[in-house]
């Protein structure tokens, strides 16, 4: 089954269509090629200093970078575009709400073999989550033209309604092929893999994830965005970020005073959400 293109004029239901029936889905030139330039400009020196993998799996031809929060303004407009955001919200909408998971670059330098096939969601200990029920989606924006050389990432679309612990090869898979500014989503529960670099350059793919509320972040947004900016930051993005509750309760600060206000310098005595409230929700969610 081939991966499925879409274009921004396609809106957020069709994305989540597309990634409920297929588990990926690229969506074409969401962002000029310039704007992921400019978040490469300002990652330049941490992609520089920070060594490649330490093994397979991350790669040992390739270097991952995170943090760009802190270290990339720019990143900031692409971590909360609307578009992509409508969609993933739709895609985790059985949960009361979603965060960010983690932010990095991958750059796969020439010469990296084939990531192992696998599911993202495999981080959260192999817990088996109901089939349909989605806990994380990702989106990997082309900071280079992505094709099936240099790299780009493999699906085995429609997998995401699996069994768990598969294995799967190279040929079972297809490339995610796509131009620079263009943003491929899929979600956790997709088995994927990196692509074989066999070209002369590096591919480097933005990965912006998210995760349902009430699940651990892969990256620590607490400790990797120092207070010092994190107090900047407009407040859509410091709850995206986990400055908020997760489900009803989740997140608080010591005497249940709510995170974005204390982290602003205020008291944030809001105690816990509404239970019963939560419920309602949860329970029109079912119908
Ligand atoms: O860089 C890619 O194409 C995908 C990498 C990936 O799936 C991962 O590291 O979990
Ligand atoms: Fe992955």
């Amino acid at each position: 089954m081939p991966i499925q293109h879409l274009s921004v004029s396609d809106g957020p239901d069709r994305i989540a269509e597309i990634l409920e029936r297929d588990g990926g889905v690229i969506v074409d030139r969401v962002v000029p090629r310039e704007q992921l330039d400019a978040v490469h400009a300002e990652m330049k020196p941490y992609l520089e200093a920070t060594p490649t993998g330490p093994d397979r799996f991350t790669g040992k031809n390739t270097t991952r970078v995170g943090g760009l929060i802190a270290r990339s303004p720019a990143a900031r407009e692409v971590i909360t575009h609307p578009l992509i955001l409508g969609g993933v919200k739709k895609v985790l909408s059985k949960a009361t709400n979603f965060q960010l998971h983690l932010t990095q670059i991958i750059a796969i330098g020439p010469g990296e073999p084939a990531q192992a096939v696998h599911r993202d969601q495999w981080a959260f200990d192999f817990f088996p989550f109901p089939r349909g029920y989605e806990v994380q989606c990702n989106t990997l924006w082309a900071m280079t033209d992505f094709t099936a050389e240099n790299g780009a990432t493999r699906l085995v679309p429609g997998s995401h309604r699996a069994e768990d612990k598969l294995e799967f090869a190279e040929g079972d898979t297809e490339p995610a092929e796509m131009e620079a500014g263009s943003a491929l989503l899929y979600t956790g529960s997709l088995y994927h893999g990196g692509g074989a670099n066999r070209s002369d350059a590096v591919r480097m793919g933005l990965n912006i994830t998210y995760v349902v509320g009430w699940l651990r972040q892969e990256e620590n947004q607490y400790l990797s965005v120092p207070q010092e900016i994190a107090r900047d930051l407009p407040d859509d993005l410091l709850r995206l970020m986990g400055y908020a509750q997760g489900a009803y309760a989740l997140g608080y600060v010591d005497d249940l005073r709510d995170p974005l206000e204390v982290l602003r310098g205020g008291q944030g005595h809001k105690g816990f959400g509404s239970l019963e409230s939560a419920q309602e929700r949860l329970a029109r969610k079912d119908a």
